[in-house]
């Protein structure tokens, strides 16, 4: 699209806007949950090499799950449990798409892509000695060679969740002998990251070392409902954890021992973490340990002194006492390990979506002591928090900058990359096109990660939105859309249509922010209040006020959606 014909788009924009202000005005009932100081709207822009990202991973979007000699992943084995579950065996086909996936970001003005490598379409086993499959190293240097040639960044993510089967039969994957020495799964996925310095290294300048740690550890060791589906809540997610921290810091000691020098990349982690707000002040400590057991449990050991955070440590030894048992439950670092992992982390990668309320419920024993008692918390929302389609997923925009400045505190002011955020709607006929929700999710959120970086200087360097494509989200499959754009999992081609809020985004990374006196800011200003309102209805009888709100006023967006789509297809 040419900068005449967007900003002709945003013309239109603001003189629809006029509209929407009046209307949004009477139709609207102001709601005590929009702070008139908290939530205003900051004008400005983010330094100048700010990194505007949009990302994806391989098990949620590649498909061709068993071309060449690719072995199956965990997620693979999960999908295929029975019939009735959707899978990636296809997903957005992007293993041959990639192209077009790449226009997408090129038509949006995007200059980084976060995506990930899958393990078992490098190493079929996951080991090296077993063999290793050249067309999926031809797969990934082609994405990558055509990514630069386009002018965009790779930022590489080695493991977002999809292990290698094999790993996990013959050594428990990230169960294996926790506690020496001898920890085969170290050293594999040190082999496989070294495999991927030393083939993309060259090219790719920003690697992740696993995505959410804390979602493999808990949810796929500890409960057990994600791949590869191992229930051990009382003591599965800390044995997990534990190696992932060791075979995270394995990985970055290759990176700065074998090819820093010769590649100056940068290596970090990626960590989820929700901010939690205390319900009253009483609350204060559970919601501090509720983030320290959750991003502290990776943050402290690997930006801060190697080992789990305190509150951690004395929980558990508490709860060892009280359950009768000699040693904790969580397991320890040995002096040499604790050195090995601080300062394993070039920048901080941060993905967040949503904040609970945290009440204290202190300290009752309890008989089948799982992860989610030994934090001693209840968590929960309050009443005037709009919700997205994903059950979890509440739109607090003010929490983000919370959680940025406590990283800043908590972890010596490191750079941080957020690395995730984003929306989810319903997979619904009609589809959701003029996505004004996202739209308005986007639109707060970042205007509060420009308050945390030109008000609070935490260094934030870099925003992605999740995701670029609607793809295959875990559990809950093809019924929760992420994407900016949309994916007709129906359409054997699955082409991709531009949803109004890639249109939003495209102008927000064109306009670096938001900088006063720009056609931007302006439709902004004039969507500011409409935005805050409509998370607002929509708490009042979730389905109906918003939906019926946002086709109302898509309406008045569909003109000039309509003429960016033809700009765009
Ligand atoms: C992240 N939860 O996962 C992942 O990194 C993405 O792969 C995923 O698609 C995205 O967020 C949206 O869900 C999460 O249940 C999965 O709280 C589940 C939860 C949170 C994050």
């Amino acid at each position: 699209m040419s900068a005449t014909a967007s900003d002709s788009i945003m013309e239109t924009g603001t003189f629809v806007n006029c509209f929407l202000l009046v209307i949004s005005l009477v139709i609207i009932p102001v709601n005590g949950g929009y702070d008139k100081e908290r939530d205003a709207l900051l004008k400005g822009t983010f330094p100048q090499d700010f990194i505007w990202s949009s990302a994806t991973a391989a098990y949620q979007i590649e498909g061709a799950w068993n071309v060449s000699d690719k072995g199956p992943s965990v997620w693979d084995t999960l999908a295929h449990q029975d019939n009735n579950r959707d899978t990636g065996d296809v997903a957005c086909d992007s293993y041959h798409k990639y192209p077009a996936d790449i226009q997408l970001m090129k038509q949006m003005g995007l200059k980084y892509y976060r995506f990930s490598i899958s393990w078992p379409r490098i190493f079929p086993t996951g080991e090296q000695q077993d063999g290793v499959n050249q067309d999926g190293v031809r797969y990934y240097n082609a994405l990558i060679n055509e990514l630069i040639a386009n002018d965009i960044q790779p930022m590489v993510t080695l493991f977002h969740w999809d292990l290698p089967q094999v790993l996990q039969d013959r050594y428990g994957g990230f169960l294996n002998n926790h506690t020496t020495n001898t920890t085969v799964i170290h050293d594999l996925f040190g082999d496989y990251a070294r495999f991927c310095y030393q083939n993309f290294g060259d090219r790719v300048k920003y690697w992740i070392t696993f995505n959410e740690p804390w979602i493999t550890s808990w949810l796929g060791y500890g409960v057990g409902n994600f791949a590869p589906q191992h229930n051990e809540p009382a003591e599965g997610q800390y044995k997990a954890a534990h190696n992932i921290i060791l075979s995270h810091a394995k990985a970055y000691h290759i990176y700065d021992d074998e090819f820093r020098a010769a590649q100056n990349g940068q290596v970090g982690i990626t960590l989820n973490c929700d901010w939690g707000t205390p319900k009253t002040p009483a609350d204060a400590d559970a919601a501090i340990r509720y983030i320290q057991f959750s991003m502290g449990w990776f943050a402290h050991p690997i930006f801060k002194n190697g080992d789990y955070p305190e509150v951690m440590k004395t929980t558990m030894t508490r709860k060892a006492q009280e359950e009768g048992r000699t040693t904790s439950r969580l397991p320890e670092f040995t002096p040499e390990q604790k050195a090995y992992i601080s300062g394993t982390g070039d920048f901080f990668g941060l993905n967040h979506y949503t904040t609970v309320e945290v009440i204290d419920t202190c300290c009752t024993p309890i008989e089948n002591p799982s992860y989610d008692t030994d934090k001693d918390i209840g968590t929960g929302h309050a009443p005037d928090w709009p919700r997205a389609a994903s059950s979890w997923l509440y739109v607090v925009p003010w929490g983000i900058r919370n959680l940025l400045g406590w990283i800043k505190e908590e972890y010596g002011d490191p750079d941080i990359y957020v690395t995730e955020n984003g929306r989810s709607d319903h997979d619904q006929d009609p589809a959701i096109m003029m996505d004004m929700e996202r739209i308005c999710y986007y639109m707060m959120y970042t205007n509060e990660v420009m308050k945390a970086s030109n008000m609070d200087n935490v260094k934030v360097k870099a925003y992605t939105a999740w995701s670029l494509l609607d793809n295959f989200e875990w559990l809950s499959g093809y019924s929760e859309r992420f994407g900016l754009h949309y994916v007709d999992f129906n359409d054997p081609t699955r082409t991709r249509y531009p949803k109004a809020s890639s249109v939003f985004f495209k102008q927000l990374v064109r306009n670096n922010g938001y900088p006063e006196g720009s056609e931007f800011t302006k439709y902004v200003e004039n969507m500011w209040y409409f935005c805050h309102n409509t998370t607002e209805a929509e708490v009042n009888g979730y389905t109906g006020g918003a939906s019926q709100i946002s086709s109302l006023f898509s309406l008045f967006l569909a003109i000039p959606m309509m003429i960016a789509y033809s700009l765009i297809a």
